[in-house]
């Protein structure tokens, strides 16, 4: 194999002071922190789309970047090389997983019988670059929002047949991610939505999503998957109004069409962001739930109000997200760089230092989260904060013994309660900017 990005060596950790562009400054894959290596803390994706396929074609503007990788784009030649150029760049920088979506592997056909063949080939050849190397899949899923067939969405369409080539790709793409080691299935419900009541029956559309993803369920576990199956929340876009807004709405939906024992969620920060929330309040809705189960790592401009899928640059940002991961006691899933090169950053070394940048990102915001767990500032405050749960009254209350007249009597005998207590909000946040960059 001829190696593609020639003037690219293996990217080295240099550690903090290098100024080599084409060096880890942070991402230090053996080191320890909180008893585990970081790359075990951190398994980073790779996301075959953005990084593959996509060469910053937007609204007003054709591709700035090549992605031919020396091959005719559409063919099978172009989608092994592809391949070729994903393994070497996933070697390159030590990522050890990759997602995809099933038009992202080949070129789609006409019958969908070809397409599958193409990707039955493109996955046994995916299947031998694996061998040999820890790469495997971190999640696959089917794109069911490109082709105009789903202008209505997927499972949300009024039309039974395109529902049914919905169940088509993604039966194709359970059996591809099973094939390819993978950790998980998501459903990002790219359409799944609606642009007006006036011609929609929402609550049978929202049926018909829960009924493809209970077959998807059904045949995922009898042909031996045994990953999660996960949400992406996201708000808007492409649709005006998405069905699975974000995690608590997703959540509800789960848990109301008895779902939620096979799926947890995907949260990507760029997503969360567009519903309003923090990328940490999203984090947190899944993990209390018991459903965070991997994070799409990007970054959006809080000037902007699309998915703009930038690399994630943001160390306060990532401190957070990596506090409420430590919480929860990690990821099933993993980091999938659901991002992308500004389209002015169109060389092959922008490609690699995207990467350098989000990984070095999150490294630190692993070191940080880290730091502030140990200073146990954070926790303590909390605990004061709730403390009058833990005897007397309050504890009655948590215990569930207590009833509304006995709270009613205890308050009258009271008086005026004192006031609460003060947030903290500005010493907290002062710990953290000291833990950050004391
Ligand atoms: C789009 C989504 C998409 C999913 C996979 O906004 O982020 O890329 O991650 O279909
Ligand atoms: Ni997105
Ligand atoms: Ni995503």
């Amino acid at each position: 194999m001829a190696e593609i990005f020639t003037n690219i060596p293996v990217i080295p950790y240099e550690g903090a002071k290098s100024k080599n562009p084409l060096a880890f400054k942070f991402y230090n894959p053996d080191q320890i922190v909180l008893g585990k290596p970081m790359s075990e803390h951190l398994p980073f994706a790779m996301a075959w789309w953005h990084n593959l396929c996509a060469g910053g074609t937007d609204m007003f503007g054709r591709d700035t970047a090549d992605k031919s990788f020396g091959q005719e784009k559409g063919t099978m030649a172009h989608a092994k090389a592809k391949v070729d150029a994903g393994f070497e760049f996933m070697q390159k920088l030590g990522i050890r997983y990759f997602c995809f979506h099933d038009v992202d592997l080949v070129p789609e056909a006409e019958d969908i019988k070809e397409t599958n063949r193409r990707l039955d080939e493109i996955t046994d050849y995916i299947l031998e670059k694996m061998e040999g190397t820890d790469i495997k899949c971190l999640w696959g899923t089917a794109n069911m929002f490109s082709n105009p067939r789903f202008m209505n969405g997927a499972g949300s369409t009024n039309s039974a047949d395109v529902y049914c080539f919905a169940a088509a790709q993604i039966k194709k793409a359970l059996e591809l991610t099973v094939k390819l080691g993978g950790r998980g299935y998501v459903f990002w419900g790219g359409r799944e939505g609606y642009e007006t009541l006036l011609n929609t029956d929402m609550k049978f559309e929202q049926e018909n999503i829960a009924r493809l993803m209970k077959m998807a369920v059904a045949y995922g576990r009898s042909i031996g998957f045994t990953g999660d199956f996960y949400i992406e929340p996201k708000p808007k876009e492409p649709m005006k109004h998405q069905y699975d807004f974000d995690a608590a709405t997703a959540i509800g939906f789960l848990r109301q069409y008895g779902l939620d024992k096979d799926f947890k969620m995907n949260i990507e920060a760029n997503h969360a962001t567009l519903a309003g929330h923090t990328f940490r309040h999203d984090l947190r809705v899944s993990a209390i739930n018991g459903m965070l189960g991997s994070i799409d790592a990007n970054q959006g401009d809080y000037l902007l109000g699309w998915d703009t899928d930038e690399f994630p640059f943001d160390v306060y940002e990532a401190t957070m997200c990596m506090y409420e991961v430590l919480k929860a006691g990690g990821l099933t899933g993993g980091f999938n760089f659901d991002a992308k090169n500004r389209r002015p950053s169109y060389t092959v070394e922008d490609m690699f230092e995207a990467y350098i940048l989000g990984m070095d990102t999150f490294a630190l915001g692993l070191l940080k989260a880290a730091a502030l767990i140990e200073d146990g500032r954070l926790d303590e405050n909390i605990k004061v904060r709730y403390s009058s749960y833990s005897s007397g009254i309050g504890a009655k209350i948590v215990s569930g013994e207590a009833t509304l007249e006995e709270l009613a009597a205890y308050a009258e005998n009271m008086g005026a309660p004192e006031l609460p207590g003060s947030g903290r909000q500005e010493r907290l946040e002062a710990i953290v900017n000291q833990l950050l960059f004391g």
